[in-house]
């Protein structure tokens, strides 16, 4: 049967392709699926089990969707949902990573120059043909040259951003955890380890039944677009997002050595397995075994393999021998950042920044249900074009936020922003109207490609005002969209400390920065950190989890993550 997550996501990739077919993101029918989509997604009855008519008059959704779901329960595919898929294949898709173009420049590339892939583009580049097509001319040609010289995009090692692989990952996990006789199924892999792109997906399942009925529900999902293979206990599927997935059904005794085997990455597992040997062991995604009698030591969970192996358990972000199985095996691995770790969230926005979805009181309301000690909300300051706030907005808020408070005594509210560092580390407003906030993130929002001695002293500068408590952001990266900026690590960390500026680690998914090499460095030093959510609707708040998991890649431990604090100790540094 057809899931209501399943149904979501194919909405989703409608509306991401009719993007692509209408040239762009605003248009009636991208907005008809999206809002289709959210609909779905708050719906607690099976649509597979509504008629027609029935869906059709859910909020959000009409006649014309309705049919679509409709052909969908009924024999598993969407044919416009096919042509759609055919006429934009992911190598086509991916040329709207690169900055710059969008659907309508994509478009026109494919349509007078033949275009088809990063490939063709930057052969087209070469050509100087670009330059020829409407709207670009031969700065936007250069500009994307070098945007895909830094991306380092269209290799023949395609890899997909971790967001992206989520989404492939949780549909598929959802699908097969549904089954009668699964009794889990998860991501695997470098997804695992919350790499920040992305090969493959790995997905393991654990089935009590014959692994028979698993494969098939998997090579027949809706995402499938080519089977690559499919066997016994292995199969191996395409989907319609251009990534792989590997599936592997292992019985319930292999869990432990299946997981062990397949989160990776390869080089820590090799560790693992001269561990083994030198004790006379085997060690495999059946389990660690002696290798005279082949009788299994360990198998059922990752634990007692660890534990066998006389080593701690490392967590999935940390398995890249990169000096963790030294650590494990002196028992002196340190606790890292956890979930449950943080007290407070400072970087949120609301309905008064235009790119924020809901208002002031639903966002304080749903980190209030998260269980914070303290926030902050941190609208755009005035400098930014499009959602920046002014003075006159920011003080209403500041009052309405001050109302709140009687709401929610036992949660410390500040009143903050999210400045824009300009070219020369100039941030909004002035001293005078900035002392009026509790709070301030800044940030980069433009000119991401000053040289490295402008751009580091850019940050410097911003660092050094007594305004800003933290760099929101600070690497300036999207994940396969943006490389980040040139900075110098060492000046950037060393004014870090001597400012007492904080690092923020941003949730965000497209983001994820500070970058893992920053998180490193600061090990051993003064450096603070946040993880911030950047949320822009309630939904995003759980963003810091992301944060938090990429934050254990760079081995943060908690205790210099300011918002892992008590209200009071944070507090007192927010004061000084
Ligand atoms: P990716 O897909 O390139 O982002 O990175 P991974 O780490 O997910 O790599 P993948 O998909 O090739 O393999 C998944 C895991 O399976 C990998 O992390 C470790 C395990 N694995 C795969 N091939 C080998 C192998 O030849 N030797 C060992 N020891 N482990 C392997
Ligand atoms: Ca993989
Ligand atoms: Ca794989």
């Amino acid at each position: 049967m057809v899931t209501n997550a399943e149904i979501v996501s194919l909405l989703d990739e409608l509306a991401r392709l009719t993007t692509l077919e209408d040239g762009s993101p605003q248009s009636f029918r991208v907005r008809a699926y999206e809002a289709a989509a959210r609909t779905v997604e708050g719906l607690a009855q099976p649509l597979a089990e509504m008629s027609e008519a029935e869906i059709a008059a859910l909020r959000g959704l009409g006649q014309s969707t309705a049919r679509k779901v409709r052909e969908l329960v009924e024999t598993g595919r969407i044919a416009k949902l096919d042509r759609l898929r055919a006429e934009f294949p992911p190598a086509f898709r991916e040329l709207t990573r690169v900055p710059g173009i969008g659907p309508k420049t994509a478009l026109l590339l494919r349509d007078r120059l033949g275009v088809r892939s990063v490939d063709d583009l930057k052969a087209a580049i070469d050509e100087q043909a670009l330059r020829t097509v409407p709207g670009l001319g031969p700065k936007s040609e250069a500009n994307i040259a070098r945007a895909l010289e830094r991306l380092d995009l269209g290799g023949k090692e395609r890899r997909a951003p971790v967001a992206e692989a989520l989404r492939v990952a949780g549909d598929v996990v959802a699908a097969l955890g549904a089954l009668p006789e699964v009794e889990r199924a998860e991501a695997m892999g470098s997804l695992r380890r919350f790499r920040e792109t992305i090969g493959d997906v790995d997905v393991v399942v654990v089935s009590r039944g014959d692994p028979e009925q698993v494969m098939a529900r998997f090579v027949a999902l809706p995402m499938a677009v080519e089977v690559l293979a499919a066997g016994a206990a292995k199969s191996a599927i395409l989907t319609s997002a251009g990534l792989q997935v590997d599936l592997r059904v292992v019985e319930p005794h292999q869990y432990g050595s299946a997981a062990l085997y397949f989160t990776g990455s390869k080089a820590h597992n090799i560790r693992l397995r001269q561990l083994a040997i030198e004790r006379g062991w085997t060690l495999s995604e059946y389990g660690l075994a002696e290798a005279e009698s082949g009788r299994v030591l360990a198998s059922a969970t990752e634990e007692e393999i660890y534990a066998a192996l006389g080593l701690q358990w490392v967590p999935p972000e940390m398995r890249e021998d990169g000096g963790e199985i030294e650590l494990a095996a002196a028992g002196a691995l340190p606790r890292f950042i956890e979930e449950g770790d943080l007290r407070g969230d400072l970087h949120m926005h609301t309905d008064l920044s235009g790119d924020g979805r809901e208002p002031l009181e639903a966002m304080v309301a749903a980190a209030a249900a998260r269980g914070y000690e303290y926030l902050a909300i941190t609208d755009h300051g005035e400098d930014m074009a499009t959602n920046g706030v002014s003075r006159e907005a920011m003080l209403a808020q500041r009052e309405r936020l001050a109302g709140l408070r009687e709401l929610y005594p036992g949660m410390l509210l500040l009143h903050g922003v999210e400045l824009n560092i300009g070219r020369d580390g100039s941030v909004d407003y002035d001293t005078e109207f900035l002392a009026g906030f509790d709070w301030a993130v800044a940030g980069v929002h433009s000119d991401f490609d000053l040289d490295r001695e402008t751009q580091t002293l850019r940050i410097v500068t911003a660092m050094q005002n007594p305004a800003v408590r933290v760099i929101a952001h600070p690497g300036g990266r999207i994940i396969g969209r943006r490389p980040g900026m040139d900075l110098d690590l060492e000046a950037v960390l060393s004014a870090a400390e001597e400012t007492g500026t904080a690092l923020e680690i941003n949730g965000s998914l497209d983001r994820l920065d500070a970058p893992v090499e920053m998180l490193r460095a600061c090990r051993g030093r003064e450096v603070l950190l946040l993880v911030g959510s950047d949320a822009h609707h309630s939904r995003e708040l759980a963003n810091v989890d992301w944060g938090v998991r990429h934050a254990r890649r760079g081995w943060v431990e908690p205790e210099r993550v300011a918002n892992t604090w008590p209200r009071e100790r944070f507090l007192e540094w927010v004061r000084r």
